[in-house]
């Protein structure tokens, strides 16, 4: 029969682009179980057109699992992953908690599909929102020209940071829209008041230079992540990457700017070939015509947007592109829900 499959964290944002997911993706599980933290528990959620009662996490859960998606906090995957691996269950994690442990692979299914079949802890890694943005678009690129460097900005959406970031900047615009807020230090700061939410700052009207917790020298979580995280997942361990990542006042799909250097002289016209035919990727690139991408547009679509292609300036080996992409969906459930569809299909 089809195998069963586990959503762990099924009632978060993420959860809940997953269950959309898996019920356009309908043919390929048994039983699906839905399963949360016990504040959840009862609660009746629709996939697949039938309502599905959520249960709490506990060992027995996994008990005949084949696959389970988990989308929890970096804690709790850490102590409930190898609990269901240990019972023969295939986890694929969405936390940071395993993407840098060298015996769990960190899979993009267009980039590195083949990795997702060595996985000495039972274990499976979703990368980062952030990194999944660009990576689909420069796995293409690098496999055609060989990435040398890479120099990028994030421009974040709220939705990256959970239902509590897009209740903040929805909350926050209540209390700015119609005002001439944005016009002396500190006005929309006044207005918001603490409401900051899980960021430091207000975001509505504003943008912020930080996602994530602070690490050494200044560093932003988000930031390693999407150097570490690029690095693992290119296979390019050395990969010289400078990143600042920024949270703007949008609900869902993050974009990215980004400088990408090779090993040779670079042809707008060949770049543009290999974006317009890579799996997962769409060319929006008219700039004559208005034409790129935005997260206006691309929210709730599954492809990475690649716009803006040129050659850099002073560089014929380098670049300059803008990336846009759903967070909730390539970013996290999608890309979960394709590894979880290889693993499906080496059981049948
Ligand atoms: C954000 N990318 O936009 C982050 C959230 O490591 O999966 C996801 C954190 C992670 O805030």
């Amino acid at each position: 029969g089809r195998p069963t499959l586990a959503v762990v964290g099924a009632t978060g944002a993420v959860g809940t682009v997953m269950l959309q997911i898996l019920s356009q993706h309908a043919d390929i599980w048994g039983e699906i179980r839905l399963v949360a933290s016990p504040r959840s528990a009862g609660r009746k959620l629709a996939v697949r057109g039938e309502e599905v009662e959520v249960v709490a996490l506990s060992e027995e859960v996994f008990d005949g699992v084949d696959v389970a998606m988990f989308d929890v906090p970096d804690d709790v995957a850490a102590h409930w992953a190898p609990i269901a691996a240990a019972k023969g269950t295939v986890v694929v994690d969405n936390s940071a908690a395993f993407r840098m442990d060298p015996d769990v692979p960190l899979v993009v299914p267009e980039v590195n599909p083949h990795t997702a079949r060595v996985r000495p802890r039972g274990i499976i890694a979703n990368p980062n929102c952030t990194t999944l943005s660009m990576i689909v678009a420069l796995g293409a690129l690098h496999a055609e020209f060989g990435l040398r460097e890479l120099v990028v900005s994030s421009y974040q959406a709220v939705s990256g940071a959970g239902r509590a970031g897009v209740r903040t900047l929805r909350e926050q615009l209540s209390l700015v829209a119609g005002t001439e807020l944005g016009t002396s230090p500190g006005d929309v700061r006044r207005a918001v008041g603490d409401n900051t939410g899980p960021f430091p700052e207000p975001v509505a009207l504003n943008v912020v230079p930080w996602a994530g917790s602070l690490r050494e020298d200044g560093w932003s979580s988000e930031e390693m992540k999407v150097r570490d995280e690029s690095r693992k997942i290119l296979g390019l361990p050395r990969l010289p990457v400078a990143v600042t990542c920024v949270r703007v006042p949008v609900v869902t799909a993050h974009s990215l700017t980004v400088h990408a250097r090779f090993e040779g002289e670079v042809t707008v016209d060949r770049a543009r070939e290999i974006l317009a035919t890579a799996p997962g990727v769409v060319l929006c690139d008219d700039p004559a015509a208005g034409e790129f991408p935005t997260p206006a547009d691309v929210v709730g679509t599954d492809p990475t947007w690649v716009g803006r292609l040129r050659r850099a300036l002073d560089d014929p080996t380098a670049l300059e592109l803008f990336v846009c992409g759903d967070n909730l969906r390539k970013g996290a459930a999608l890309n979960t829900a394709q590894i979880a569809e290889l693993v499906a299909a080496e059981m049948s």
